[in-house]
């Protein structure tokens, strides 16, 4: 279902229904270069239009998610060309995509790399996973979220905290305080991704896809407008023939056989 070659990434489909996208450039624990990245956006737009794909995982190796943007391709570039290029700011692709996509973070989950996982629908750990903003250290500050994604996500004094000092938080910290959804041992992290994965893509495809769209709006705007898109698809999904198959299914206590229809 692939047809291109990656240099900085591994590209598989498991079960037939998940896309899974492994970050790897072992040498430099991950960091996201240009080539990488746009690789990345590459392979996720594909499962992004592959009917048969209902929900993508993003990972990396044991030893690091990513540990940030790649510093030596950064170091030398000049205000004009980082602003002229709006550098990186095609890193927002990654959250315009319909179908939900699970970040599996297992080591070190650094800089741009842990705002690419924020920049996922959520993000499910390893037990050793570390997570981080550490620009501070090298005179910059986050450039794709993790000021205000973080921010969102575990409250404005525990991300100052981390903005500021740039420590790094365990896996157990980071559930506990929101970033994570939930934690594996590491080991399992990957196959248990693509379980609930697996479990997300067998689910009715428009009302994952309205679900993801209106849980990311409550991120956006005002209650009261959130509450009113929420109502609005909620009602529309009485058009759709997995409405009706769910609630038949359910009332004849057997499993439901959505067709994405
Ligand atoms: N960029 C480039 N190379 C890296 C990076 C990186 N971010 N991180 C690690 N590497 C390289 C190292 O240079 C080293 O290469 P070599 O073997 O050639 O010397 C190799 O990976 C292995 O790293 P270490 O030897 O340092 O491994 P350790 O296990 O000793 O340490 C650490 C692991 C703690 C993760 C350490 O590598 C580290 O601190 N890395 C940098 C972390 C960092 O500062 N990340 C933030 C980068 S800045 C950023 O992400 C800005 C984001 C803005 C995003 C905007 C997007 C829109």
């Amino acid at each position: 279902t692939t047809t291109k070659a990656y240099e900085n990434i591994q590209v598989e489909v498991l079960q037939e229904n998940v896309g899974l996208i492994r970050l790897h450039r072992p040498k430099a624990l991950n960091a996201l270069s240009d080539a990488l990245f746009a690789d990345l956006i590459h392979a996720a737009k594909e499962f992004e239009e592959n009917d048969a794909i209902g929900c993508m995982v993003v990972t990396g190796s044991i030893k690091a998610f990513a540990a940030g943007a790649d510093i030596s391709e950064m170091k030398d570039r000049t205000f004009d060309h980082t602003y002229s290029k709006n550098m990186f700011s095609e890193w927002a692709d990654i959250t315009k995509l319909g179908k939900p996509i699970i970040a599996a973070v297992n080591g070190f989950c650094l800089g741009g790399g842990c705002e690419l996982a924020m920049m996922c629908d959520f993000i499910l750990a390893g037990d050793k996973a570390k997570f981080g903003q550490p620009e501070i250290n090298l005179g910059i500050i986050p450039g794709a979220g993790g000021t205000q994604r973080l921010t969102r996500a575990i409250g404005k004094s525990k991300a100052m905290y981390m903005c500021l000092t740039g420590e790094m938080v365990d896996a157990e910290t980071a559930y506990q305080n929101g970033l994570v959804a939930k934690v594996f041992p590491a080991d399992d992290l990957v196959d248990e991704a693509v379980k609930v994965a697996h479990a997300i893509a067998g689910k009715g495809r428009m009302s994952v896809m309205m679900a993801k769209e209106a849980v990311n709006a409550s991120q956006e705007i005002s209650l009261q407008e959130g509450l009113r898109l929420e109502r609005r698809f909620f009602q529309s999904l009485f058009a759709t023939h997995d409405q009706k198959e769910g609630m038949k299914a359910f009332l004849e206590k057997r499993t439901p056989e959505f067709t994405n229809k």
